[in-house]
């Protein structure tokens, strides 16, 4: 059992994570009626601000903040309890993060900042939500200094030696998080704010467009790491084996500080400020980006194989029958797993620059981050949401919880498969993202998005109706894991943390030498961005809109 001081901080965390999760899906559902047209909202509330709010509150603030919460009970848990520096550092840092994003929330709550999570200019906030946004990213700063020092002090410990994986993980998920931020601090501080607040009259939107997707892209990877995370060095220990290759798992993700930041214009091939020899160059590292995916998927498969091998499989599905299918630890990981083959071959379907035109900024999009941030991350968190919060409030998780734990997974993947799908497939229809509901003065093609079995809005909306039914069931377990489930007395009752083994005697010593890492990454965004960003600079500017 960690620290009790170190667990109050991470509850906290978890704590708030969850608060912006049922906010955040509550908007979410208001979303599918509203696009299927049965839903008017009041006059005082615009479908563009709980668009907004669900995108921050999903994306942004759920994961950071549960992330955040992971890191620190997993930090604590390999390398010991926090030392009284870390932990006022890592309070501070919660505290300055949710100054920032009380902040926001109010900003997008009062009608103004119904500018989405991207927050693109030249759609005009107020000035105090660009605040609320530094504050939120400088508080995450914070957070992630804590954790590095907790880290240096272990490393200075302990001359020579490998870091835990769990540890090493957290180190490169942070060292990603503290280079790609520096893009949309950049385009926050010194054009948002400045613009917002009326000192200068215009914005250059194609270099703040640019910084932000910068940041934008490895945001996606500071999402999926923590999840690689629990099943390169959780998921081992479920199934009662060790972690396949600790070498493979480490390169798999330094190679995530190289080539998640340089690729940002895949999420701009449609924009005309950028020639097409750095988009070309961006598109070619977003294909070097795929790598340690793969990796990891194959880091999977043969971590099952070996477990179910072990535990006396034959043939070569064998091993498939031996996985632990009653623990719903497992389960939802792995159905997490399961949705990221798609959800990365969408992936490199939207990277390909003619197969873009067609998908983007339609509702395909959509579909590819609900089954990428909103599958494979989200469901790998509630896995670890089963055992993290009993584990650190000391309550049982009982049967009876565990079966509406898989009451829960059964009903997200089912919402999902429905939502998502649709959302797949009217984006190939031609239906837009970002927009409420329209009927396109009757067109045919939009027509055409209301009807087919499983491609229309209706399917969407009842896909979403499941998944907000699915939320409501987690957030039962969450409060019951926190506030109400009975204490754990008896030793078998203890729910323990599921940390696997890594051997790392085969582990080369360069792997774990920032210097390198930080150094080719920065040689490789200075190579792609330097001369395209340096062009921007001359753009004229915009002067802002406020379109809600
Ligand atoms: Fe993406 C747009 C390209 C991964 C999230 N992406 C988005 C947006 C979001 C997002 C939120 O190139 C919208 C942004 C906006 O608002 O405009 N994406 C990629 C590529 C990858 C990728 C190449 N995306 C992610 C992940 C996300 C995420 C991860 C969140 C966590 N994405 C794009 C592009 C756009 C984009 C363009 C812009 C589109 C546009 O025009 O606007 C790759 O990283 C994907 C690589 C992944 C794989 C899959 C490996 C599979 C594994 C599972 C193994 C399974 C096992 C289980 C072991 C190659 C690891 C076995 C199970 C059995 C059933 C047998």
């Amino acid at each position: 059992m960690i620290a009790a001081q170190d667990r109050k901080l991470a509850l906290w965390n978890i704590a708030v994570a969850y608060i912006a999760f049922l906010i955040g899906t509550l908007t979410g559902l208001l979303q599918v009626f509203i696009r299927n047209d049965a839903l008017k909202l009041p006059s005082w509330l615009d479908y563009y601000q709980i668009l907004t709010a669900h995108g921050v509150l999903l994306a942004l603030i759920f994961t950071t903040y549960f992330i955040f919460g992971f890191f620190i009970t997993g930090m604590s848990k390999s390398l010991g309890s926090f030392g009284p520096k870390v932990r006022l550092c890592s309070w501070i840092g919660f505290a300055v993060t949710t100054i920032g994003t009380v902040l926001a929330t109010v900003m997008i709550v009062s009608g103004k900042a119904s500018v989405l999570y991207t927050f693109y200019a030249p759609l005009k906030a107020s000035g105090w939500f660009y605040v609320g946004l530094a504050l939120f990213v400088v508080g995450t700063w914070i957070s992630s200094f804590a954790l590095v020092g907790h880290y240096i002090v272990w490393r200075r410990r302990n001359k020579g030696q490998f870091s835990p994986l769990f540890a090493f993980m957290t180190i490169t998920t942070i060292v990603m998080w503290l280079i790609s931020c520096l893009g949309v601090v950049a385009t926050v501080v010194f054009q948002f704010i400045p613009w917002a607040f009326g000192w200068v009259d215009t914005i250059n939107v194609e270099l703040s467009r640019s910084l932000f997707w910068y940041f934008g892209h490895p945001l996606v990877y500071f999402w999926l790491l923590p999840a690689y995370m629990a099943w390169y060095v959780i998921v081992p220990k479920l199934l009662g084996t060790k972690v396949f290759s600790d070498s493979l798992a480490r390169l798999a993700f330094v190679l995530f500080i190289l080539f998640s930041i340089p690729v940002g214009f895949h999420h701009q091939l449609t924009e005309p400020g950028i020639s097409e020899f750095w988009k070309f160059l961006q598109v070619v590292l977003t294909f070097m980006v795929i790598i340690p995916s793969l990796l990891t998927a194959f880091s999977m498969f043969a971590t099952f194989e070996i477990s179910g091998r072990q535990k006396g499989a034959k043939g070569l599905f064998g091993w498939f029958k031996k996985l632990p299918w009653k623990d719903v630890r497992f389960t939802s990981i792995f159905i997490a797993m399961a949705f990221f083959i798609p959800g990365g071959a969408g992936g490199i379907i939207n990277a390909s620059f003619q197969l873009n035109e067609i998908v983007h900024n339609t509702l395909w999009i959509v579909g590819h981050f609900h089954i990428t941030v909103g599958t494979p991350v989200a469901m790998t968190f509630m896995g670890l949401t089963f055992w993290l919060i009993p584990y650190l409030t000391g309550r049982k998780f009982s049967k009876s919880m565990q079966k509406l734990g898989f009451i829960q997974i059964f009903t997200w993947t089912i919402g999902m498969l429905l939502m998502s799908t649709s959302q797949h497939i009217l984006g190939l229809l031609g239906a837009p993202r970002r927009t409420a509901y329209s009927g396109y003065n009757d067109h045919p093609a939009a027509q055409g998005w209301f009807e087919g079995l499983i491609t229309n809005h209706v399917t969407m909306a009842v896909g979403g109706s499941i998944l907000f039914l699915s939320a409501m069931i987690l957030i039962y377990i969450v409060v019951m894991s926190m506030f109400l489930s009975p204490k754990a007395i008896r030793e078998e009752d203890f729910v323990e943390f599921p940390m696997a083994e890594s051997d790392t005697e085969h582990t080369p010593k360069f792997l774990e030498n920032w210097w390198i890492w930080i150094g080719i990454a920065f040689a490789l965004i200075i190579i792609a961005y330097a001369i395209p960003l340096g062009g921007m600079l001359d753009n004229p500017g915009s002067e802002g809109y406020k379109t809600w």
